[in-house]
């Protein structure tokens, strides 16, 4: 039998926690022969919570689940841990500036950063979803000078998945007969869905769909809004999907894409302009634990419009969290 994998998981009595353990706990992240020892990481105030949370996961009786450790210390959540999916973060409060939203959160993501630097696996793989994602695994990345920085990575799945679905309903095709989709950028509205390169069973999407309005138009706000309307509709943001999209990140990542094309925001190695170190949506394919950025993709006058903007995003927050990481 496989000895138990680490994973530690921080927010852990929030909303998307609480569809994201359970799936983990069941063999989704891993693999149905992969024992895991869940290590869950929350504020103070937030520990009772959260020991309701693992009541109903003892109440399942996953076969898998090798243990559970609750801690409101990162250097115990992330101790010898192989991978590690950071969730927790501060949400915007009433009248909070972007500014304030993101120093807090970096506050939060310069201390984790250094546990895992610390405390965790050589090979930890770190997933941020925690907004402001991109920005907060930059903060953690260069809180962690000893790991590798590629180690280092935000979601930008769930934006990946939603544009998948969109495509598959506008074609008319099945959503797993869709390969070579890109999400580029940031996780925030600014990101850059893009089909250009997007297959359905070897024949192009874009042929297919025929209709550049429909892009601009329709598909880029449906994708770049879809966190709004989803709040506008359940009244919470979106919990289950996420969790969903935060698996399916890190269980690529782990078990390979088989050479599909999965988005992912790492670090940038200086292609398409993004300067190097920002983490930024590319595609990627993934084998053997690591990932590989698809080279050689042509940007035309639109794309290159759609990159600066949410470049610049990138580079605004970047520049608004350098005085903190002195
Ligand atoms: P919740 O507010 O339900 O849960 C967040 C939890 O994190 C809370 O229980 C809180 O106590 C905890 N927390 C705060 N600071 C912490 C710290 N320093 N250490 C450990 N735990 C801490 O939010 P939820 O709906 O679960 O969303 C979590 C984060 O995911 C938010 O920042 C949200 O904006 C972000 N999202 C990111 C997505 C992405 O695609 N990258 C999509 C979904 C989601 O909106």
């Amino acid at each position: 039998a496989k000895s138990p994998i680490r994973v530690a998981v921080t927010g852990a009595a929030g909303q998307i926690a609480y569809s994201l353990l359970f799936r983990i706990a069941n063999g989704d992240l891993l693999g149905k022969d992969q024992p895991i020892i869940l290590q869950l990481l929350e504020i103070t105030p937030a520990l009772q919570a959260v020991t309701g949370v693992v009541m109903e996961i003892d109440d399942c009786a996953f076969p898998l689940l090798a243990g559970v450790v609750i801690t409101d210390d990162p250097e115990v959540a992330f101790k010898d841990a192989e991978i590690a999916i950071l969730v927790g973060a501060r949400p915007r409060s009433k009248g909070m500036e972007r500014a304030d939203l993101l120093s807090a959160n970096a506050a939060i993501f310069k201390v984790q950063g250094a546990a895992l630097n610390k405390v965790a696996s050589r090979d930890v793989k770190v997933l941020v979803v925690g907004n402001p994602a991109n920005t907060n695994a930059y903060i953690a990345m260069k809180s962690a000078p000893d790991l590798p920085a590629e180690n280092f990575t935000a979601m930008l799945r769930l934006d990946h998945n939603r544009a998948l679905s969109q495509l598959a309903a506008k074609a008319g095709v099945p959503v797993a007969s869709l390969e070579k989709l890109a999400v580029w950028g940031n996780h925030s509205p600014t990101m850059y869905p893009d089909y250009r390169a997007t297959t359905t069973d070897g024949a192009s999407v874009k042929a297919k769909i025929n209709d550049e309005t429909w892009n601009r138009e329709t598909f880029l706000p449906t994708v770049g809004k879809r966190g709004a309307a989803i709040i506008e509709a359940r009244g919470l943001s979106s919990a289950a999907s996420a969790a969903n999209a935060a698996i399916d990140h890190v269980r690529d990542w782990v078990l390979g894409t088989d050479g599909g094309w999965v988005s992912m925001g790492v670090p940038s190695d200086g292609d398409h302009g993004v300067p190097e170190g920002i983490i930024f949506g590319v595609p990627v394919t993934c084998a053997g634990g690591k990932y590989t950025r698809v080279k050689g993709i042509e940007m035309d006058d639109f794309s290159k419009e759609r990159l600066k903007i949410t470049l610049d995003e990138l580079i605004g927050e970047r520049d608004g969290v350098a005085e903190l990481l002195k």
